[in-house]
C-alpha cells in the first residue's frame, strides 16, 4: 500500500508567461521530460482520467505549463503531512491535502522544431528557476532510453539545488531482463534523490503505481521516502481504478 493516494485532480490553469502562474494548495512538483517519454498521460493515469491532459503520438503535443490541483489523502496514519495545505470539506469528512502537478512542454525530441524546442526550454527553466512553491522535480525518461538531454537537465536540477526523482516510463516496453539494468543506469547517470521508478502508464501495476505514489509523497513533503522493499511485481489490471 502506499502511504497517499490521490483522491481528486483538476486543471488548474495553462501558462507560458509568470504573470499567469496560478496560486495554488500546497507543494509543487514539476513533470520535466523529453516529448512523447508520457508526462500527460501520467498525470492522467494517477487522476483515473482519460483526457484530463492531451497527450498525443506527435511530440510536442503540450505547449504551456499545466497546472494540477492534487488533493491527498494520507493512507498511514504515522505519516508527516505537515508540508501540505489543508482544506476540511465538510465538518464530517476528513481532511484533504493540497499539492500540485505541473506538466510540462517536452525539453528535447528530434523531430520538433528546434525554435518551438527553444521556446519550451525557457519555459521550462524560468518556472524551475522561478517558482517559489516548487518543491521537486519529477524526470520522466522513456525506459528504453536515457539521452544526453536528460542528463543536462538532471544537471541543471543540481546546479539549482531542485530536488528531483525519475520515473522511467514505457516498461511495458522494456524486456524485464532489461528494466533492472535501466533501473541502475538511470540511479548512476542522473543520480536523482532518490532512487528510479520503473512504471508503465498502460499497464501500471499496483506496486509500481504504490512506488510512484510514495515517491511523489518524498518529493512533496520533503521527508525520506517511505521503508519499502523494491520489487518489480507481475502486470496486473489497471490498479488505480480499483481505488
Ligand atoms: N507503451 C506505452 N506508451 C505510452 C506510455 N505512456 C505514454 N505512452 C504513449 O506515448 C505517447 C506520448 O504520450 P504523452 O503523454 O502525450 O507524452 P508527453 O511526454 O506528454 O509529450 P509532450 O506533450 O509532447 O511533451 C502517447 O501515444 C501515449 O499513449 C506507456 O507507459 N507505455
Ligand atoms: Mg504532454
Amino acid at each position: 500500500m502506499a502511504v497517499i493516494r490521490v483522491s481528486s485532480m483538476q486543471w488548474a490553469g495553462g501558462a507560458t508567461s509568470r504573470s499567469r502562474w496560478p496560486v495554488l494548495q500546497g507543494p509543487e512538483i514539476a513533470l520535466c521530460g523529453r516529448s512523447n517519454v508520457g508526462k500527460s498521460t501520467l498525470i492522467n493515469r494517477m487522476a483515473g482520467q482519460h483526457n484530463l491532459a492531451h497527450t498525443s503520438k506527435t511530440p510536442g503535443r503540450t505547449q504551456q505549463l499545466n497546472f494540477y490541483q492534487c488533493w491527498l489523502k494520507p493512507l498511514l496514519e504515522s505519516i508527516d503531512m505537515h508540508s501540505f495545505a489543508t482544506m476540511q470539506r465538510t465538518p464530517d469528512s476528513p481532511l484533504r491535502y493540497g499539492a500540485v502537478l505541473t506538466d510540462l512542454p517536452g525539453y528535447g525530441y528530434a523531430k520538433v522544431p528546434e525554435a518551438l524546442l527553444q521556446q519550451f526550454r525557457q519555459f521550462i527553466t524560468s518556472y524551475l528557476r522561478g517558482r517559489d512553491r516548487l518543491s521537486a522535480a519529477l524526470l520522466v525518461i522513456d525506459a528504453r532510453r536515457i539521452t544526453e538531454q536528460d542528463e543536462q537537465m538532471a544537471a541543471f536540477c543540481h546546479a539549482q539545488n531542485i530536488r528531483f526523482g525519475v520515473v522511467l516510463t514505457k516498461a511495458d516496453q522494456v524486456p524485464r531482463s532489461r528494466q533492472h539494468p535501466s533501473l541502475q543506469e538511470a540511479a548512476q547517470r542522473l543520480k536523482p534523490d532518490f532512487p528510479p521508478v520503473l512504471f508503465s502508464a498502460l499497464h501500471p501495476t499496483e506496486a509500481s503505481r504504490d512506488a510512484l505514489l510514495d515517491l511523489l509523497y518524498a518529493l512533496w513533503s520533503g521527508n525520506p521516502l517511505p521503508q519499502r522493499t523494491a520489487v518489480l511485481p507481475p502486470q496486473e489490471e489497471n490498479p488505480f481504478s480499483q481505488r
